[in-house]
């Protein structure tokens, strides 16, 4: 498979399309029949506080940032329901994955969607004023249906953050993995690399892990800067593991 039958992009179906039984116009929607690309990967998700923290990193410090982790945790649309705090999370490969997958998603502002291309998905969204606490409007969340990944770059990064190497079949992989040769552990914030009472080994050594995770886990252990944050890598061995409170 050369370089551009290999790109993938990452699709989740967000909380909103869940609760509004969207899950299989999306999938339709978004077939290879209608777009020639094909599923890597599928899992459904219960999205950590940190998960979702880092998904939307570049947001960070924005007014509708706590808004939109309450929203993709799944907070906002099942307030009384923390069973159905999930999301599902796709990797379609194939030619231009990102561009047609975006093309059919639509404008990121719902509203836009609607009057700039009527008939994509996020056209179904709706936007959400947020006030501060004396009622004035300081900004908007956009319950857009689904993220799409906006380049190859933004693709790669968050295709690793959702998914490990063994959510996907081995010959359609598109990126460098390395059998893991070291333990690796975590708690309250801290990697190390010996067990200690209440810490979670989440890389043990024979396990496949991407080759860019252990690079920054290993530089990290040395106390060096990394390229990426231990959070980032961590967050996705933890995925599923425990049902946050609500
Ligand atoms: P996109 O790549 O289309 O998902 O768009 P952005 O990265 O700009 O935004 C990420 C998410 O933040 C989107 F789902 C929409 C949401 N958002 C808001 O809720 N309010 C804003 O004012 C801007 C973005």
């Amino acid at each position: 498979m050369d370089n551009k039958a290999r790109e993938q992009t990452l699709v989740l179906i967000k909380p909103d399309a869940l609760k509004n039984s969207l899950t299989g116009y999306v999938l339709s929607q978004l077939s290879q029949f209608h777009t020639g690309l094909f599923f890597a990967g599928a899992k459904i998700v219960h999205v950590s506080k940190v998960l979702a923290d880092e998904h939307y990193f570049e947001h960070r410090g924005k007014v509708f940032f706590p808004s939109l982790l309450e929203y993709i945790t799944g907070r906002i649309h099942f307030p009384d329901a923390p069973v159905n705090h999930r999301v599902i999370a796709l990797v379609y490969q194939g030619p231009d994955a990102v561009k047609k997958i975006r093309a059919i998603a639509g404008p990121t502002n719902p509203h836009n969607a609607r009057d700039e291309k009527p008939g994509c998905i996020r056209a179904l969204g709706t936007v959400v004023p947020l006030k501060d606490a004396a009622g004035n409007a300081v900004g908007e969340r956009m319950d857009n249906l689904i993220h799409a990944s906006a380049t190859n770059e933004e693709a790669e990064r968050e295709i690793k953050l959702w998914f490990k190497p063994g959510d996907i079949p081995p010959a359609i992989r598109a990126f460098d993995v390395e059998v893991n040769d070291g333990y690796f552990y975590y708690k309250d914030g801290l990697l190390s690399d010996t067990y200690g009472p209440g810490s979670i080994c989440f890389l043990a050594p024979g396990s496949t892990a991407w080759k860019s995770d252990l690079k920054i886990l290993r530089l990290l252990l040395e106390g060096k800067p990394a390229a990426g944050s231990l959070e980032a890598v961590v967050a996705k061995y933890l995925i599923n593991e425990h049902q946050e409170e609500s």
